[in-house]
């Protein structure tokens, strides 16, 4: 917006009147520019103006990073993630520093897993769940995690509109699913998010996952509660194929439960207790049980609160609690391990070059999986396995 005290040609709003008449573009937008952002003398908005590019992207030292995410500093912590999520090495390695100097800050959050089918509603949840949890005066963090595909994140910026409210509170913050990538790598960058959060002061992590696929196993091996909604009467096809998820679940959450809905979810909450007389329980000493709740009144959702926070209790005091994140912590190393061999042995060029061969003589049972496996696995070792090729 120019304005009287900046006059300027109709066609060239951006040059200043006392630009030279052959000045380039170039030199007078970068005037003109500066100019409007401060114009007036008045106050930068909030959110700041868009700066050029190049102030934009001003890089940031790992010291920048660590000041700014232990400060709480939004921005920064979106960057720190950005970091994260970038496959750059140099990026991987400035961000592997800046994990590192956070680490000491990290871990003081209770991390809660929830997992629901499409339309449960988990996001209407995780809506009244967190704006309960800022009215106790938590700082509360919404992660997603989406292995399944790229197209999910057009689903998860529908989520982020669901979760309007909660989305404009200064100690919320929502973080959709990183995109693209094996599984390991959705794992890795959705942890290494976690840890940052922790380290900006958020002490709820709520990670939502699709209800699909192994999403479900991922996250339970990050979380120290894992919450499974469900709803009532919702055929028991379904329920079935729930099962191995509800082996997993430290609470049943049947929501949806106003209206005609209650009754039904009333009896749903009993047949889910008795089925899980039969299970296993999921955490040590710890008995599942269910619940039920309406996201849309907020019926139940104190309560289930309530229940974490008995579980944190429980947990801490028998040590289930530590014990489980210092074997999840293990467990990614080992998984992390595991996953860079495979990627480094599938992108050395020497196997590349013989595995289509391999592949087919197994195929035509020309030679037997075993052989085939030491054959490859010789050639790994003997052309140098710590070659070159990035990972
Ligand atoms: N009646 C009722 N509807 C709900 C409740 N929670 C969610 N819904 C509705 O169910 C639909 C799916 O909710 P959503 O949060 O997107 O589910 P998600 O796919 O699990 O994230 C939406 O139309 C919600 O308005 C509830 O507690 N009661
Ligand atoms: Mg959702």
């Amino acid at each position: 917006m120019t304005d009287s005290t900046h006059p300027s040609q109709p066609n060239t709003p951006r040059k200043p009147e006392w630009a030279p008449a052959d000045a380039d573009d170039a030199f007078a937008s970068r005037v003109v520019q500066g100019r409007e952002s401060r114009h007036d003398g008045l106050p930068y908005a909030d959110p700041p103006p868009p700066q050029t590019p190049a102030r934009r992207r001003r890089q940031l030292s790992v010291a920048d990073y660590v000041r700014g995410v232990l400060a709480g500093d939004r921005m920064t912590l979106g960057r720190a993630i950005t970091l994260i999520e970038s496959n750059a090495a140099a990026h991987q390695e400035t961000a592997q520093e800046v994990l590192r100097q956070l680490l000491p800050h990290t871990g003081q959050s209770i991390r809660v897993g929830i997992t629901g089918v499409p339309g449960a509603g988990k996001s209407t949840f995780i809506e009244a769940f967190g704006m309960h949890l800022l009215a106790q005066g938590h700082k509360v963090a919404v992660l997603a995690i989406d292995p399944t595909s790229s197209v999910t994140r057009g689903s998860i910026l529908g989520d982020k509109t669901r979760m309007e409210q909660l989305s404009r509170e200064e100690n919320a913050f929502i973080r959709p699913s990183p995109t693209g990538g094996v599984l390991g790598g959705v794992a890795r960058k959705t942890r290494e998010t976690m840890l940052v959060v922790e380290a900006a002061g958020f002490d709820v992590v709520l990670l939502e996952t699709v209800g699909v696929g192994q999403s479900e196993t991922m996250v339970r091996s990050m979380v120290d509660f894992f919450l499974l909604l469900q709803l009532a009467g919702a055929g028991d096809e379904l329920q079935g194929i729930k099962k191995g998820i509800m082996e997993l679940a430290d609470a049943i959450l049947i929501n949806k439960a106003d209206g005609d809905n209650l009754i039904k979810a009333r009896s749903a909450r009993a047949d889910y207790n008795m089925a899980l007389h039969y299970l296993a329980p999921a955490t040590e000493g710890w008995r599942t049980k269910a619940y039920i709740c309406s996201a849309l009144t907020g019926m139940g959702i104190a309560d289930i609160w309530q229940v974490i926070e008995a579980f944190r209790a429980q947990t801490g005091e028998s040590g289930v609690f530590a014990r489980r994140r210092q074997a999840q912590a293990v467990d990614w190393m080992k998984a992390m391990i595991e996953e860079h061999l495979r990627q480094r042995f599938f992108n050395h060029p020497a196997i590349k070059a013989r595995l289509p061969q391999v592949e087919a003589a197994v195929t035509h049972d020309q030679l037997p999986v075993t052989t085939a496996v030491q054959e490859l696995l010789t050639l790994f070792e003997e052309t140098g396995s710590r070659s070159q090729e990035s990972d």
